[in-house]
């Protein structure tokens, strides 16, 4: 029984100049999701469900968990003093942490606090999503854009937390993705994943159907093919969208299978976020052995404009990706 702390500290130990301060990083992560995952549990007993009443800065109805989960990560990222500052869906603006030791640090992080959030009010799979970058610029000097605006290929960790019918960490680096599942009575997270493939290919189709008018006629053809009844082959494909995504691509890690939310006619570049949804999962699924693409290039290669923009995602299995 192998605890998240016991194991980043672990990981550290095989590189003899690290500092520590990314295990350190991982475990204020894993913290600020057993802080969230306590709220979560008893939803439905505190006055934490339903709207906010404000709207964020990508103009979406803000609830009230986005809100909680949000001042989480940002009380615990400051004071574990492992990052530098960070980005949040819900933060029109970066957060830089100022003190001493927070600006020495050696990484920042981008993070969507709760993911799904449509799904809080009806008990639903939600989640969290990170992206851990290494900054560039001199201790002390913290940029937003230098440090920010790095491709997602640059990343040295990324993760997700699922508060699902258990509630689960997953993170990878480059050496492997490993899984975690809180043990709530004891309140530690235990290693129950230890080295996450991906399936080259698999039963779930993940898509949001009621845009399957407004999308161009290429991904049309892919989403009509993928469930045309051919023997032997696709005929078992199962139309799986639970309105998370971390929820629907962890089922495909899980599983094998691919998910897609692509452009449309009235939003060109879909709705999900480069810099804290598609990044951290597309560096998680491609070294678990999957693929993650625009519908054309990599994710990991687009060169980030903004905090906030979005991009078209296709992302699982590899020989399931759109060609
Ligand atoms: P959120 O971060 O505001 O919750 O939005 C992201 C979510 C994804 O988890 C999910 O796949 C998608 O939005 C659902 O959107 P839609 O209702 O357009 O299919
Ligand atoms: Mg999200």
């Amino acid at each position: 029984m192998i605890t998240l702390d016991e194991f980043t500290i672990q990981q550290l130990r095989l590189y003899p100049h690290a500092t520590g301060e990314l295990s350190g990083l991982l475990r204020a992560v894993g913290l600020a999701g057993k802080l969230i995952n306590a709220k979560v549990r008893k939803a439905g007993l505190i006055d934490i469900l339903g709207r906010q009443g404000s709207i964020n800065v990508q103009g979406e109805s803000v609830q009230k968990l986005d809100v909680i989960a949000n001042e989480i990560f940002m009380k615990v990222l400051r004071s574990s003093i492992n990052c530098a500052g960070m980005v949040s869906e819900e933060n029109e603006d970066v957060l830089i942490f100022d003190d001493q030791l927070s600006n020495a640090s050696k990484y920042v992080i981008l993070i969507d606090p709760l993911d799904g959030s449509g799904n809080i009010s009806v008990n639903m799979d939600i989640g969290t999503v990170f992206s851990i970058v290494k900054r560039i610029t001199a201790k002390g000097t913290c940029s937003q854009t230098k440090d920010f605006l790095q491709d997602g290929k640059k990343q040295i960790a990324a993760g997700y937390i699922i508060y699902g019918s258990s509630t689960m960490l997953v993170y990878a680096t480059r050496r492997g993705v490993y899984g975690f599942t809180l043990d709530v009575e004891t309140g530690e997270f235990y290693m129950s994943h230890p080295s996450i493939k991906i399936p080259d290919t698999g039963k779930n189709f993940c898509f949001d159907y009621r845009y399957y008018y407004a999308i161009d006629d290429r991904v049309k053809k892919f989403v009509d093919d993928a469930f045309k009844t051919r023997k032997g082959t696709n005929a078992d494909l199962s139309l799986r969208y639970s309105g998370c995504m971390v929820a629907d691509i962890h089922r495909n890690l899980m599983e094998g299978g691919i998910f897609l939310y692509p452009g449309r006619k009235d939003k060109p570049d879909g709705k999900l976020r480069l810099m804290y949804e598609c990044n951290p999962m597309a560096f998680i699924t491609e070294v678990a052995g999957g693929a993650a693409t625009d519908g054309h290039n990599r994710i990991l290669d687009i060169h980030p404009k903004d905090f906030h923009q979005r991009t078209p995602l296709f992302i699982g299995s590899k020989s399931m990706m759109i060609q």
